[in-house]
C-alpha cells in the first residue's frame, strides 16, 4: 500500500517507515515540496485532520491514502502542558531541543525532579474523500535532565512505564511496542483493512 505522511517532522517520518515495513511510505514534501500547513485546531484531533486533508486536497487523487499524525507530551503537575503546543513549546519556530530544555526549565522551577507524563497521538487518514481519526497514549515520566541520544523531540527526558531509562537510551523497538504512534497505527491499519 502507497501512503503519504503529512507530515514535516524527520523524526515522525523515520518511526512512520519503521512501523509500515511492508508498505511504500512517502513524505508529502517528495510529491509536493516543503509547505508549511497553519495548525489553528484547539486538540490533537483537530490538527490532525487539517494536516491531512491539506495534503490529500493538494494532491488531487482520490485514490491517494494520506496519513497525519499530531503528537504532543503533557505534564498533570503543569497544568497538562505543553500537550497541542509541544511542537511550539519554547515559541514559534522552536527546534526539539529549545523546546526540551523549556520542559527541563518548567520543571526546575517548581523543584520537580521527576513527575507523571503522557505522550498522546491522533492520527488522521483521508481516502476518497472521507476522513477517519484514531488514538493512542503513552503513560510515563519526565526527569528533569535530558539522557541518550535516541528518539526526537522530549524522549531524552521521558521514561516510559515500567523502565528505568529515557527514550534517549532505550531503543527503537521498545518504543515502537509501547509508543502512542505505535499503538494509534494499530488502530489505524485496521481502519485501512476496511476502508481500502
Ligand atoms: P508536523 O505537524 O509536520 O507533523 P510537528 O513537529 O509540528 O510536525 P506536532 O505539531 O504534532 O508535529 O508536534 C509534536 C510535538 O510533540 C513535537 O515537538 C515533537 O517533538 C513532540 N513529540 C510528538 N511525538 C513524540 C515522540 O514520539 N517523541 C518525542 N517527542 C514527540
Amino acid at each position: 500500500m502507497r501512503i503519504v505522511l503529512a507530515t514535516s517532522n524527520k523524526g515522525k517520518i523515520n518511526e512512520f517507515k519503521k512501523l509500515l515495513p511492508t508498505d511504500e511510505v512517502v513524505a508529502f514534501s517528495e510529491l509536493l515540496g516543503e509547505m508549511e500547513i497553519i495548525e489553528d485546531a484547539d486538540t490533537f484531533k483537530g490538527n490532525a485532520i487539517i494536516k491531512a486533508k491539506t495534503i490529500y486536497d493538494k494532491l488531487n487523487d482520490e485514490n491517494a491514502i494520506v496519513i497525519s499524525d499530531d503528537s504532543g507530551i503533557s505534564v498533570p503537575e503543569l497544568n497538562n502542558e505543553p500537550g497541542i503546543y509541544s511542537a511550539r513549546y519554547a515559541g514559534q519556530g522552536a527546534s526539539d531541543k529549545d523546546n526540551l530544555q523549556k520542559l527541563i526549565d518548567e520543571l526546575n522551577k517548581k523543584d520537580i525532579k521527576e513527575t507523571a507524563a503522557y505522550y498522546t497521538a491522533c492520527i488522521a487518514i483521508v481516502y476518497k474523500g472521507e476522513v477517519y481519526t484514531v488514538h493512542g497514549w503513552m503513560h510515563g515520566s519526565v526527569i528533569n535532565k535530558e539522557v541518550g541520544e535516541n528518539g526526537f523531540g522530549y524522549d531524552p527526558m521521558f521514561i516510559p512505564t515500567g523502565f528505568d531509562k529515557t527514550f534517549g537510551e532505550l531503543s527503537h523497538e521498545i518504543k515502537k511496542e509501547f509508543s502512542h504512534r505505535g499503538k494509534a497505527l494499530k488502530l489505524a491499519k485496521k481502519v485501512l483493512e476496511v476502508i481500502v
